[in-house]
């Protein structure tokens, strides 16, 4: 099984090294990809001189900050080009630790998608002000309602998929950046009928360089969610009033 575990980058000069260490120590096996997007610190070049040392770790550098989906989608693309069976998704900045990431890929295999979950027993935040906790769990909350969807961690960035998984979804069709873009994933991952596995992990909030979080992504995330819900239970609905099953 052919693994490799995707990092977007965007200004994380400081985090990456440290990440990298721990993730090439934590699981050898593991091909890494850092997608970074002309980051304005220098990041690629960080990067360029590690994968310049180490063949395992490879570097795909974008134009110009796209936000994290457009950076997943080059990255799976190029992933799945090559042929890799486990597909990794992992934050440059130390939140996702990597010694839990043979958790993620064992639950793979009996899994379409395996999400590292906050919010599941055993699962926890270090370092994180109360609203920041709130806002995440109320995120999930009115995703999976809405949604009506039984993942407790929608937002999730610590993820396994399988390559079939990402082949059931029509990659060019996704457009969802920040947070909304793992919602996204999740409910198509969902929609095709595949197995979604849910382990649980503890995310270390980040020690150097800032957030890409906005108020902007927030809303996206939300105004989407609102959006797909409203369209699916219409096609219920609809099906219901013409006699459809
Ligand atoms: N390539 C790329 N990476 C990004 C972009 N936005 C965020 N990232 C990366 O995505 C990961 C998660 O972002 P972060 O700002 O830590 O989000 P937070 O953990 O929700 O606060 C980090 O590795 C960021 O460097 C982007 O526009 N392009
Ligand atoms: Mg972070």
């Amino acid at each position: 099984m052919r693994v490799v575990t995707i990092i977007p980058t965007y200004n994380e000069r400081q985090s990456l090294p440290l990440t990298l260490d721990r993730l090439r120590a934590a699981v050898p096996d593991s091909d890494v990809l850092v997608v970074d997007d002309n980051s304005p610190d220098g990041t690629g070049a960080v990067a360029d001189r590690i994968a310049a040392k180490d063949p395992a770790v490879h570097v795909l550098h974008r134009h110009g900050k796209d936000g994290l989906g457009a950076a997943y989608i080059a990255g799976f693309r190029w992933a799945l080009e090559r042929g890799y069976d486990v597909l990794v998704e992992m934050d440059a900045d130390g939140s996702h630790q990597p010694e839990q990431l043979p958790a993620l890929i064992d639950a793979v295999a009996r899994a379409h998608l395996v999400i590292g979950s906050r919010w599941v027993p055993g699962g926890s935040v270090v370092n994180w002000p109360l609203h920041r906790k709130l806002l995440s769990r109320a995120g999930s909350l009115y995703s999976r309602t809405m949604l009506g969807l039984t993942v407790r961690d929608i937002t999730a960035g610590y993820r396994a998929f399988r390559r079939e998984t990402l082949e059931s979804i029509d990659l060019a069709t996704v457009d969802s950046v920040g947070y909304g873009f793992q919602v996204d994933m999740t409910f198509r991952v969902a929609k095709c009928g595949l197995r979604i596995v849910e382990v649980p992990i503890t995310f270390v909030e980040r020690e150097y360089g800032d957030s890409k979080m906005s108020g902007n992504i927030v809303f996206e995330a939300i105004a989407n969610v609102t959006r797909w819900g409203i369209a699916a239970r219409w096609s219920v609905l609809a099906g219901h009033l013409s006699g459809r099953p």
